[in-house]
């Protein structure tokens, strides 16, 4: 599942390499922070002085997460890392490409431990494979090739995100082998129900009038069978959480029987329209994606894209006005 030599590698660098910056996407999810944090964990439990950095502040709702408080804005200065990881994405997608490339571009080791369809050439390692869960399961298996003893802390991180980036094991990266590294995270000390009752339980009035609204948007194109809605950069400004639980609504489209793809449009930062797509049919949306922007890509059943534009009204009909 996990090339070798790659592990070995890694290995190698957390052996010589004393200080690490660990960045993730933009808009960290469960996986993402869960990644972050148990990588970040298991460096300062041998001995390593760790940063852990995302361009977002993580949603209050994983605040039973251990480690919220080591998240920071702001990259440290190069002199303070020997190396850099990226997790659940790749470097262009952390957010400091542009202001801080000597901390992504080749100047350290930068190991990309990631699950998406992606991979960066100029990363030094990579720890990749599309056919596991999330990273955090991905990570599961790093500490396990190193034998090293994941405590409760990690188990709780580790489970968050498979948990989270399976949608409570309903989507279609779930494997065989998910159910494997859950049942050695649950025998670790992982507690599951807390996990359920956090992710799930967790939909707020805010959310729920957002969700509203992308659902009175809501069609479903009898031709290309996609169901699709959006928010404009008003509606997310007027709901300041809508970003958090956009992508559980693009899953929720997806259920819908008479669409096989769902995307859900949303002018988050003014002037970018972002989509998200989820496909439960053969149509491969990873590939649709990347037709809209050359940034666009993700999983097969799970894309986004962002293009330059806004919502616009005119006459009672929104469009796009490309910027
Ligand atoms: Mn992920």
């Amino acid at each position: 599942m996990l090339e070798k030599t790659e592990l070995e590698k890694v290995a190698k660098i957390f052996r010589e390499k004393n200080s690490f910056a660990i960045f993730g996407h933009r808009g960290p999810d469960l996986d993402c922070v869960g990644s972050q944090l148990s990588m970040a964990i298991f460096l300062e439990s041998i001995g390593k002085k760790v940063y852990v950095v995302n361009y977002d502040t993580p949603s209050e709702n994983f605040r039973f997460l251990s480690g919220l408080e080591k998240f920071s804005k702001i990259p440290p200065a190069i002199s303070n890392v020997e190396a850099v990881i990226v997790v659940d994405t790749n470097p262009q997608l952390t957010g400091f490409f542009e202001s801080h490339s000597f901390l992504l571009k080749n100047f350290y080791p930068i190991i990309e431990i990631d699950h998406h369809q992606k991979k960066l050439s100029e990363s030094s390692v990579h720890i990749h494979t599309t056919e596991i869960s999330s990273t955090s399961e991905i990570i599961f298996y790093m500490l396990e090739n190193m034998n090293f003893e994941i405590d409760k802390k990690i188990a709780n991180l580790l489970l968050a995100g498979i948990y989270g980036d399976t949608s409570g094991f309903l989507n279609a990266n779930v494997f065989e082998s998910t159910f494997y590294s859950v049942s050695k995270l649950l025998e670790k000390g992982a507690e599951i129900s807390s996990v359920m009752e956090n992710v799930l339980n967790h939909i707020t009035e805010e959310e729920i009038s957002v969700w509203s609204l992308a659902l009175s948007r809501l069609r479903v194109n009898e031709k290309s069978k996609i169901a699709h809605t959006f928010l404009t950069h008003s509606d997310i400004e007027k709901y300041k959480k809508a970003g958090e639980t956009l992508s559980g609504l693009s899953n929720f489209l997806n259920t819908i029987q008479e669409a096989d793809i769902s995307l859900v449009l949303s002018e988050k930062e003014e002037g970018t329209i972002k989509g998200s797509f989820r496909s439960r049919s053969n149509v491969d949306v990873n590939k649709l994606a990347k037709l809209f922007s050359p940034t666009g890509g993700g999983h097969i059943r799970a894309a986004g894209f962002s293009l330059p534009g806004k919502f616009v009204n005119s006459g009672g009909i929104w469009k796009i006005q490309k910027i």
